[in-house]
């Protein structure tokens, strides 16, 4: 077990026993503890082998505690938590979720109205009785209510890459009967969100009911909820990211409407109430059917039929938002959305230097055989201290390191880079002398997500104004469906950005995505770079590049606005003159 983790079990125990009402000095003991062993640089694991007297040399751990971490280590689990588990329901302890709600709340929910689910609070909210309850109120009410649509939103959904290779899966399964003729999946998945709340699977069929026999008794299939003559609900087998499980819809659909129910399924909501608003401006109507004026059928066969109906070229699914696609389809400016092909360079990733599994020359040579021209080795600075970061001495012996790789390894570009973080008080983790030292500099926020916007946006305005840093990467530091980004100024942030010549990462990481697609497209406004990185900690964290991709497609980025699609000769114009 990690640091991480046992942190984590001493979080949740503290949250469940002030749930339960224990006494405050004891929870703060547990709290003190899970942030002593966070932060510790040793692997408590190792301690632990040791005994418990070697625990309580820790600040913060005494005997009892020290004696519990041993349990922990020695058995798998820690029989007083296991017991809180029970006593208190999961919906309960979902509710923690609910920003603005923590465990005395909850406790006041579970042990004084009796609510153990989220539904519950939800009516016990919609009947005036949260209200009344004290330490409450009205706004209180009110603000659990708008917090409860986003865990529920939150709480069911699964990372796009997660849902994508069971998603291919089914579907080529289903490709291969011979009544099947067209499968494609719409909605969420086809617009590449960064996560899915339920599949959309279109299919053309000679014999519908094949198809759906065949979904039914599909290996990855659990459940079928509910079925009609053209229509099949199913649940997936696999269980995602919190248990969640993943549901899908069939359609088998007749030739003459695909394109139609492409378009209609595929959504959003938002593009598709312009949709219906413009064939009606146009005395036409449009649905899942057909596009037809009178009764009479006009097109649907095709998306790109669908869309000429309506006076528009084919709108790339990606961009399908009302966030002025339009427009641009309109005056004939839709943008020659970035592929995954264009890439080049892949510029933020870790090795075995710090908390990476593969080496220099093993992510140099795994790059290389991917394609890629050029990349940056940009392993943690030494505040990350659970990533073994490396201080100024480590870092310089490290890019000698690089720099042998380098020598030896021909057919790919190696930069000696750094992923930099930038302190709380506003200062950067290493000194300038030693980033100047650097051919890439990547600078980012780990620590102190919660500070108030001001100190966020001082620290990133260092990071900009100092002359070393190449880019900002995963600005805002969210974990998607986890834990939210940093409160930031965008707009004065990227203004800085833009005059300082600062470039901006979109992380490609599945649970990053960051910058998400509407700051990337903010940034791209400004003409600020953009680099798409995979944030790499092993050969095979290179294959995240995928989902940067789609991120950069749904901000609308061309080829020419990603920096790292750039040969290597055209990259190194862009980098900071030092
Ligand atoms: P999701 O599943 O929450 O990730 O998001 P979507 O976009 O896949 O939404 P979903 O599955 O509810 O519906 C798929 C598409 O079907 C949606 O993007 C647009 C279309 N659609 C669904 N329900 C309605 C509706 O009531 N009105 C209209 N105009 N379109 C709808
Ligand atoms: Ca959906
Ligand atoms: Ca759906």
């Amino acid at each position: 077990m990690r640091n991480s983790e046992i942190a984590r079990l001493f979080e949740e125990l503290a949250d469940l026993m002030e749930i339960q009402g224990a006494n405050a000095f004891r929870l703060r003991a547990y709290r003190n503890a899970s942030r002593t062993i966070e932060n510790l640089t040793e692997s408590i694991s190792e301690l632990a082998e040791q005994g418990s007297t070697a625990l309580v040399e820790l600040p913060g751990i005494g005997k009892e505690l020290a004696q519990k971490i041993v349990t922990i280590f020695e058995t798998g689990q820690l029989p007083q938590l296991e017991k809180l588990r029970e006593e208190v329901p999961p919906g309960v302890v979902m509710m923690l979720r609910i920003p603005g709600v923590g465990p005395k709340k909850v406790a006041a929910l579970f042990h004084e109205l009796g609510v153990t689910t989220l539904d519950d609070l939800r009516a016990a909210c919609e009947k005036g009785d949260v209200a009344e309850l004290k330490g409450f109120g009205k706004k209180t009410a009110q603000s659990i209510l708008e917090g409860l649509d986003q865990v529920e939103q939150s709480a069911q959904r699964v990372y796009l890459a997660d849902a994508m290779p069971v998603v291919e899966e089914i579907v080529g399964d289903l490709e291969k009967l011979d009544s099947v003729v067209q499968v494609s999946v719409a909605g969420s998945f086809r617009r590449r969100k960064e996560t899915i709340g339920d599949l959309d699977v279109l299919v053309t069929s000679t014999n519908s009911a094949e198809a759906m026999d065949a979904l039914a008794a599909h290996e990855l299939v659990e459940k079928v909820l509910a079925r009609g003559e053209t229509k099949q609900r199913v649940r997936l087998t696999p269980t995602f990211d919190s248990g969640v499980k993943l549901e899908m819809d069939l359609r088998v659909v007749p030739d003459e409407s695909y394109g139609a129910a492409m378009q209609y399924f595929t959504g959003s909501k938002e593009h598709n109430i312009v949709v219906r608003k413009r064939a009606l401006s146009m005395g036409l109507s449009v649905n899942e059917y057909c596009v037809s004026r009178d009764g009479e059928y006009v097109a649907g066969r095709t998306e790109e039929d669908v869309y000429a109906a309506l006076g528009l070229p084919w709108i790339p699914p990606e961009i399908r938002e009302n966030r002025g696609e339009f427009d641009l389809a309109e005056r004939g400016e839709l943008p020659e959305l970035v592929e995954l092909s264009d890439i080049r360079g892949d510029l933020h990733m870790h090795t075995t230097a710090t908390d990476g599994t593969a080496s220099i020359r093993e992510m140099a040579e795994a790059a290389k055989a991917r394609g890629l021209k050029y990349i940056a080795i940009t392993d943690h600075s030494k505040r990350v201290t659970m990533a073994n970061g490396l201080d100024a001495k480590r870092l310089r012996a490290h890019w000698k390191a690089i720099d042998k790789v380098r020598s030896e390894v021909s057919g790919i570009e190696i930069l000696c880079g750094i992923e930099c973080d930038i302190l709380e008080d506003a200062t950067m983790d290493l000194p300038d002398d030693v980033l100047a030292e650097a051919d890439w500099v990547i600078a980012v926020l780990h620590y102190g997500l919660k500070q108030p916007r001001e100190q966020i946006n001082k620290r990133l305005l260092t990071a900009i104004q100092n002359p070393y840093v190449s880019v900002i990467g995963h600005m805002s530091g969210r974990l998607i469906g986890k834990r939210p980004g940093a409160d930031i100024s965008y707009p004065d942030i990227f203004k800085a950005a833009a005059d300082h010549g600062v470039m901006l990462e979109i992380n490609a990481h599945r649970s990053r995505l960051d910058l998400d697609d509407v700051h990337a497209a903010a940034a791209k406004d400004l003409g600020i770079p953009i680099v798409i990185s995979t944030d790499a900690h092993s050969t095979n964290g290179f294959a995240e590049m995928q989902y940067g991709i789609f991120q950069a497609r749904r901000a609308g980025l061309t080829k020419a606005d990603v920096a790292n699609t750039r040969t290597f000769k055209q990259f190194s114009k862009l980098l900071r003159k030092k």
